[in-house]
């Protein structure tokens, strides 16, 4: 018998400790490995290194500590792929991360990767999305930058880490600096509710469309120049999770392969003539990030250049201006920056020009959309991508009477310990207003620039409590804004498997629209659950499960289905609601 033959007849692995109410012990990240320097060896005799596949296997007589633990406990992955699976050293409250190696055929150096490659990461995600909890992409350095942009566009509706790494120095070598990023990576992936495509490196965790690759000989090779870091790995763990993006969770995760080729940067520099700039913006191109000077400035005296440009926008090409510099923003300041408007071009804000580029690329592949939109959508912020409009967004803490007055009784009026006494209180008010079903409570908690989606002292979030109690509005007011769907209280019950558990009918429908989905090892103890609640004729039962996502056929673990359990006991309306589900499933198909 094969280890995985051996694996999927008698899957042990890591579903041992874990039932729908049980806590997991274990999360599990999928690597997808691209390529790039981290996984490259060296001949040996001056020749350059070469991308060195089976990864896992070498990876193993690196992480021999976790290596006994994976032998002990006969450590597969969901779909029984023992000789790619490890785990890292127990963290904080004994999780341990157990992480599945899939390994592309070639591995890229970044140099050559093209859109292709990008949607294929994107379908391996969107594939494997409910069997793990976080996902790290290998990747080389050159592009990281250009492929989590062009991820952070594709991924619609995101609700778990998608986290990119690499190295500058092979992880086989000695001072690499592949060991500490793939670790943190993975730690980061697995245990916290990161739902944003980000890039780490160096101990610091960024959104992924905002980082640039600005060192080519320094283990600091990225940075983010226009947003502080998600989270810096330090002695301690810090997650700013003010700063974390939240994709609106109203529909389920799903990846937009389509991205349109005809795009382009190009750099102003002093005397450009107006024929490079006509070639450039040609058929076919239809969207091109120019880099200007300084605040999005160009030459207000060359009207030929800026009758090209004019010529271009009149055509329907979009043309987005953007700073040339690393930092900072652009603006209308000066007349050198004004013209270009008037030529037509929209203002980048801050974004990055890989950022930029593949926003046009994703945005142009958009079936059905007319210019006028398009252009809209290059104006707003989509995922995080650029410094969001703060017109009448401020943090007014001050305006909160109730904080004011706790302000006051303490004789505190800093703003520093303003967002402390914020951070405490808010979330017990949070989870008070998600239990008696207060919608306007918990928008002024979030205008105060409180996070919804931190847990009380058993990690339960407004969500949880939500559909707990039942209360739908304020489901689809968190879902609406956001709100973490995957997290896991202390107990290991995730906001579906509450509903679930107090039949929320309506709220299980709409948490599943929102992507949310039992575990695995939710999944794994179902045919049983099934049964029980077939032998007790529990069509309520049966039917929430059945909507939660559970598979009518899967046997208990005495091998017998929920029919033949509902047909043994007599329960005639349990086996014609099976029935009756399983042809609608069956007509579905
Ligand atoms: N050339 C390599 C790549 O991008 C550089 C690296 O990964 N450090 O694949």
């Amino acid at each position: 018998m094969t280890a995985l033959s051996q694996a999927l007849s008698n899957p042990k692995p890591i579903m041992r400790n874990c039932t729908i109410h049980g806590s997991r012990n274990e999360v599990s990240v999928l690597v997808i490995n691209t390529g790039g320097t981290i996984g490259m060896k060296s001949h040996g005799d001056g020749r350059p290194i070469y991308p060195c596949s089976r990864m896992s296997l070498l990876i193993r007589a690196l992480v021999s500590n976790s290596l006994q633990y994976a032998e002990e406990t006969c450590m597969y992955d969901f779909y029984g792929n023992r000789d790619k699976t490890l785990v890292l050293p127990a963290y904080k409250d004994n999780k341990r991360v157990v992480y599945t190696f899939l390994e592309y055929s070639p591995l890229l150096d970044s140099s050559n990767m093209t859109t292709e490659d990008w949607a294929k990461i994107g379908k391996d995600i969107e594939k494997n999305y409910e069997g793990y909890d976080g996902f790290v992409i290998l990747h080389g350095t050159d592009t990281m930058a250009y492929t989590a942009s062009a991820l952070s566009f594709m991924c619609d509706h995101l609700g778990k880490p998608v986290i990119l790494t690499g190295s500058q120095v092979p992880i086989y070598e000695i001072r690499s600096d592949g060991r500490d990023n793939l670790q943190g990576a993975l730690l980061l992936a697995g245990l916290f509710h990161i739902p944003e495509v980000c890039l780490y490196f160096r101990n610091k965790l960024y959104r992924g469309n905002r980082v640039t690759k600005v060192d080519a000989g320094s283990f600091d090779a990225f940075t983010s120049p226009n947003l502080s870091p998600l989270a810096n790995l330090d002695v301690d763990i810090t997650i700013n999770w003010d700063t974390v993006w939240r994709a609106n969770r109203s529909n389920k995760f799903a990846v937009n392969t389509g991205l349109n080729r005809n795009v382009g940067l190009l750099r102003l520099f002093p005397g450009i003539t107006a024929a490079t700039v006509r070639s450039f913006l040609q058929l076919p191109m239809e969207g091109v990030v120019l880099e200007t000077y300084g605040t999005g400035n160009a030459p207000d005296n060359r009207p030929d250049l800026l009758a090209e440009m004019k010529e271009a926008t009149d055509r329907g090409v979009i043309i987005i201006n953007t700073t040339q510099c690393l930092r900072g923003t652009v603006s209308k300041v000066y007349a050198t920056g004004e013209v270009l408007y008037k030529a037509g071009l929209l203002p980048g804000v801050d974004m990055t020009p890989e950022a930029v580029l593949s926003k046009l690329s994703y945005v142009l592949a958009i079936e059905g959309l007319d210019l006028q939109t398009k252009k809209k959508m290059m104006a707003e912020n989509l995922r995080g991508e650029m410094m969001a409009d703060l017109a009448g967004a401020k943090l007014n803490l001050r305006d909160s009477r109730f904080i004011q007055v706790i302000a006051k009784s303490l004789s505190i009026s800093c703003r520093e310990e303003l967002v402390a006494i914020r951070d405490a209180l808010t979330p017990p008010l949070a989870c008070a207003a998600a239990k008696i079903g207060d919608v306007e409570a918990l928008k002024s908690i979030q205008e105060m620039g409180s996070n919804l989606s931190v847990g009380d002292y058993d990690g339960r979030t407004p969500l949880h409590i939500a559909a707990s109690e039942g209360h739908l509005k304020v489901v689809q007011y968190l879902l609406d804004q956001g709100s973490t769907i995957h997290s896991q209280d202390r107990y290991g019950d995730t906001p579906l498997s509450n509903a679930v558990r107090f039949r929320r009918k309506d709220i299980v429908m709409v948490l599943r629209k929102g992507g949310a989905h039992l575990s695995r090892e939710q999944l794994a103890v179902s045919g049983t659950e099934l049964c029980s609640l077939a032998a007790n004729g529990d069509l309520d039962g049966l039917q929430i499960w059945h909507l939660a996502g559970a598979d009518l056929t899967t046997p208990g673990y005495d091998g017998k289905t929920a029919l033949s359990v509902a047909t043994g006991a007599g329960k005639l309306e349990a086996v014609a609601l099976i029935n009756l589900l399983l042809s609608a499933r069956d007509q579905d198909k």
